[in-house]
């Protein structure tokens, strides 16, 4: 497996599997309703579609992997962008301090039970009615070397559509390769660069 280049981190990334459970490897808690929509989709043949009559209700999908409960595996210290096409229909905010339809990135290191807030994005939410955009943003892991991606839609009225998530390593880290001293996945720059202990 040497050689391999870092592609997309989400699993069912455009929500094409689905479970009786919901989308395969997505774990969908919370009092709205979310549903495959085979009619309103940004590629493919489904879309994840959140859709609230009440505005108190609330709804977080979370992201996983092999199963719906391991965490997205990320290098620490490393760039990654993170994207959704995302499509709204009537959003309304209960108030000011409604999140309305966002991406929230947790980050915990491995062995922690505890996931740290990295980045909601947009800060403020989207609300009103909006066709397909594709909401992006960059963010460093940390100290971070799992990750967690939480689709919100909270406190609002209306409906919202994800699709086509990606989450890839920022390209000017490079691609990653099988490490020559120890087999893990590293930067190609660093990957036949032995650690030196002074
Ligand atoms: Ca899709």
């Amino acid at each position: 497996m040497s050689g391999v280049i870092a592609s997309n981190l989400i699993v069912n990334p455009g929500f094409e599997e689905w479970g009786p459970d919901g989308p395969y490897c997505w774990i969908l808690p919370g009092s709205g309703e979310a549903t495959k929509d085979t009619e309103i989709k940004y590629s493919g043949e489904n879309s994840l579609k959140i859709h609230h009559d009440d505005i108190n209700a609330f709804t977080r999908v979370y992201s996983g992997t092999t199963g719906g409960k391991d965490p997205i595996k990320v290098e620490k210290n490393t760039d990654y962008i993170l994207s959704f096409m995302v499509r709204g229909d009537q959003i309304v905010k209960r108030d000011s301090k409604s999140v309305g339809a966002r991406i929230f990135l947790q980050g915990r290191t491995s062995g922690s039970s505890d996931w740290e807030s990295i980045v909601y994005y947009p800060a403020q939410g989207l609300d009103g009615t909006f066709d397909w955009e594709k909401v992006e943003f960059t963010f460093n892991t940390g100290e971070f070397n799992e990750m967690r991606i939480i689709l919100q839609f909270n406190r609002c009225t209306g409906t919202v559509w994800f699709d086509d998530g990606e989450m890839l390593r920022h390209a000017q880290a490079g691609p990653l390769v099988e490490s020559q001293v120890d087999g893990s996945m590293v930067p190609i720059n660093k990957a036949s660069m032995p650690t030196v202990v002074v």
